[in-house]
């Protein structure tokens, strides 16, 4: 009697939290956890994990909120090539082969990579060597939407750090180039199962942050392209002399450093930096997608938070798959760290899968 009075109890509480919770922060809105992920993974092994990011990277915003974009930028190269698995963060640079030597990682920020070490660092020092690189940088790309003025939302946890770094060729063939236009851009998401509104959301990430001439003077030489507006060319002619100048502008004119919908005001206004932002707006597919949420910020929070959850879980390394790195640049087997911290190794253990 006294027993299932209890479990009564049990379940009416449950229920109510259940019910509460979703209404205190997206679980990324509609989507759902289809990869092994879990809202709960580190609740006993590292209860405080969530706090020791988001504290430590208010700090380094306060001090250069630059970060915020190249941490998000990390995290969706980290998924996109071979899955969310931490294989960006690996130093391979003494082979020459890995994602980090193939022309793309070349514009990811140095710091970025310093800021997840660092966050490692710090969650391991409470918790012992329970929480993934993968998973720092999921919440670490999180915390930079947030942080910068964006949604916030829950993050499915559990990524496990691949063994191996992806290949330059590997790298390439996921990561669309600027250059790429809607058809190419749908083509190549499609792959990962992205819909057309997920395609238009995600670019929304192009809000914040920055990019080499390299990435756009395709379209001011040797012919300017008309989709451009004629005076934000010219204004990217003076910032990029050349065709190959070593200079930075950034992505979104209107609030760079600002996690809002301004970035789909500028497509609308001809002024989008890349072909693949730009041609969101001349394509009949997509046009009426980034006019909706150039109108409406909470639809495209809302779709941005929901895209963002399932590229967070492609093709992730889950259960008793992979390893958790001591150190997010290099894998255990190929890290002297070990050797110095069995208490660490015991934790893994005892946190159980
Ligand atoms: C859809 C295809 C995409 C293409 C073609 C693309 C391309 C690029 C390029 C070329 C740069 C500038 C690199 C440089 O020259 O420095 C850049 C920067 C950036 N991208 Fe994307 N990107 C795409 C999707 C995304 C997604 C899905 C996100 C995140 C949700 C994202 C977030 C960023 C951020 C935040 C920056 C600025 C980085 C910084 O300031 O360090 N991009 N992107
Ligand atoms: C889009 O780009 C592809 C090459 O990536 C090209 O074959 C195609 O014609 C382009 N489509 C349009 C509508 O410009
Ligand atoms: C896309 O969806 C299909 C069918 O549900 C699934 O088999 C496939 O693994 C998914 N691909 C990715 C990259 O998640
Ligand atoms: C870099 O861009 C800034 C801002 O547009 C411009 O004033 C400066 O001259 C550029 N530097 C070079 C070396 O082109
Ligand atoms: C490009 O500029 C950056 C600083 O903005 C500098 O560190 C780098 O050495 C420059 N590269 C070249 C090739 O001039
Ligand atoms: C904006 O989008 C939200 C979320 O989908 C929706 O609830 C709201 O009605 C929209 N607002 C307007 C003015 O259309
Ligand atoms: C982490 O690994 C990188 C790459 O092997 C190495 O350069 C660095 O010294 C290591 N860091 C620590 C704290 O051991
Ligand atoms: C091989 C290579 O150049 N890798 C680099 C990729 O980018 C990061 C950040 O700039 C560097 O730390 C790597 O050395």
């Amino acid at each position: 009697m006294a027993s299932s009075m209890s479990i009564l109890v049990l379940l009416f509480t449950s229920v109510l939290l259940w019910s509460y919770f979703p209404f205190a922060k997206a679980q990324g809105g509609s989507q759902s956890i289809v990869s092994g992920l879990s809202w709960t993974y580190y609740d006993s092994s590292c209860p405080k994990l969530e706090s020791i990011v988001r504290k430590q990277l208010k700090k380094v915003f306060k001090n250069d909120i630059g970060q915020a974009a190249g941490l998000l930028r990390l995290h969706f190269h980290d998924c996109f090539v071979q899955g969310c698995d931490g294989s960006v963060l690996l130093d391979g640079s003494a082979s020459g082969l890995s994602e980090q030597g193939a022309p793309p990682n070349l514009s990811l920020r140095a710091e970025a990579f310093r800021i997840i070490n660092d966050l490692r660092r710090r969650v391991h020092d409470k918790c012992g060597r329970v929480v993934s690189c993968a998973d720092i940088l999921a919440l670490a790309a999180r915390d930079a939407v947030f942080l910068s003025g964006g949604p916030d939302y829950e993050v499915p946890l559990g990524r496990r750090d691949s063994l191996n770094f992806a290949t330059t060729a590997a790298t390439l063939a996921n990561l669309p180039p600027p250059s790429s236009n809607t058809t190419a851009l749908i083509t190549s998401l499609a792959t990962k199962n992205f819909t057309a509104t997920d395609v238009v959301a995600l670019s929304g990430g192009h809000t914040i942050g920055i990019s080499h001439c390299t990435s756009f003077t395709n379209r001011l030489y040797p012919s300017q392209d008309p989709t451009m507006d004629k005076s934000f060319a010219k204004k990217l002619k003076t910032t990029c002399p050349t065709a190959n100048s070593n200079n930075t502008t950034v992505l979104d004119i209107r609030s760079p450093n600002t996690f809002d919908n301004k970035y789909y005001v500028d497509l609308m206004n001809h002024q989008g930096l890349f072909t693949s932002d730009q041609d969101l707006y001349t394509d009949s597919r997509t046009r009426g997608i980034v006019t909706g949420f150039a109108v409406n910020q909470t639809l495209f929070f809302e779709k941005f938070v929901n895209a963002m959850v399932k590229m967070s879980q492609l093709n992730v390394l889950t259960g008793r798959e992979g390893e958790v790195r001591g150190n997010c640049s290099a894998s255990n087997s190929d890290s002297i760290v070990l050797i110095f911290s069995p208490a660490g190794e015991e934790k893994e253990a005892l946190s159980g899968f």
